[in-house]
């Protein structure tokens, strides 16, 4: 069974360009719940990790390079079916590709500057919110 939470980035260009509040109210909108929230800016190092599944990837230094060029905003959502539910709200990964009203058809650039991260499976929602929150954070 699906379980009810998610992961997200906004993406240091989506950070960059303002969008912060714009789609924080998209997500709370679409029916999440925003249960951990933090500011940070990621190193070389701690992007790689966090996209190490895709090391061998012809677009991988671009990917690490861009996440870590400036400020994120990392949180964990709550809602029933969030990992399917947050990917539809955000949109194709292409956002020439994304449906009219999703976040990254509103606020995306490129492929690569595409406004937000949404984990792709349970596990990897589970994977992705303790590598960014401690337990005491995410109670
Ligand atoms: P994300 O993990 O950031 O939510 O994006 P996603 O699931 O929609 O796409 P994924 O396949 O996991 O790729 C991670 C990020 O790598 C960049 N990418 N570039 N040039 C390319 O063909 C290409 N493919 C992927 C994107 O910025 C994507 O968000
Ligand atoms: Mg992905």
């Amino acid at each position: 069974m699906a379980t009810n939470r998610t992961f997200t980035m906004i993406k240091p260009d989506a950070v960059a360009n303002g969008h912060t509040g714009a789609i924080l109210d998209d997500i709370i909108k679409g029916g999440f719940k925003v249960i951990a929230l933090k500011y940070t800016r990621l190193s070389e190092d701690i992007a790689g990790q966090f996209y190490g599944i895709h090391r061998e990837r012809p677009f991988f230094k671009d990917l690490v390079s861009f996440m870590s060029s400036g400020p994120i905003v990392a949180a964990i959502l709550e809602k029933d079916n969030a990992v399917e539910d947050f990917r539809k709200l955000i949109g194709a990964t292409d956002p020439s590709k994304a449906e009219p009203g999703t976040i990254r058809n509103k606020y995306a650039k490129s492929i690569d500057a595409n406004a937000v991260h949404g984990s792709d499976s349970d596990e990897n929602a589970e994977i992705e919110g303790s590598f960014f929150f401690t337990a005491f954070e995410r109670f």
